[in-house]
């Protein structure tokens, strides 16, 4: 069984981040999903999500393409939780293309392009507007 892992937010969750998962579960058989906690969202983001950590959490768990989730707690985990989850596979997000390559030695790494014109800031403007 091939196991594929994927890291976000997953804030106010939108189609970019529906179609990275689904795309993600195509390259195995089981997809686990790293939800970045409350603190390391603020951490990398430097804002506070709008959706906590659980609620994030139960959105991406609920997805038919996702089979399991934990909290990613610090990205400087990352060789961790590939050897944790037993990775086979971890795909991203081409705004990391390169990012991850150091974990090559022990997982594919793969990196899809994003969904254009999509992303939680744009969302949150046009809501502001
Ligand atoms: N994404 C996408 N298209 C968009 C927006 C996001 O494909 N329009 C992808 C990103 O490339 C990423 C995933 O959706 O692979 C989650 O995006 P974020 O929630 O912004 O997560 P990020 O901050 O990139 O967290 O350890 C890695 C980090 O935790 C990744």
């Amino acid at each position: 069984m091939k196991r594929v892992i994927t890291f976000g937010t997953f804030d106010v969750f939108h189609v970019g981040h529906l179609r990275i998962l689904e795309r993600a579960r195509s390259y195995g058989d089981y997809l686990i999903v790293g939800v970045s906690s409350d603190s390391l969202n603020v951490s990398k983001k430097g804002r506070h999500a709008v959706y906590s950590q659980e609620e994030r959490r139960e959105i991406v768990s609920a997805l038919r393409v996702v089979d399991q989730t934990f909290y990613e707690e610090s990205l400087e985990k990352k060789r961790e939780y590939l050897e944790a989850y037993a990775a086979d596979v971890l795909v991203m997000g081409d705004d990391w293309a390169g990012r991850f390559d150091e974990f090559k030695n022990i997982c594919e790494v793969i990196y899809l392009p994003r969904t254009p014109a999509i992303s939680t800031t744009a969302i949150i403007e046009s809501i502001k507007r």
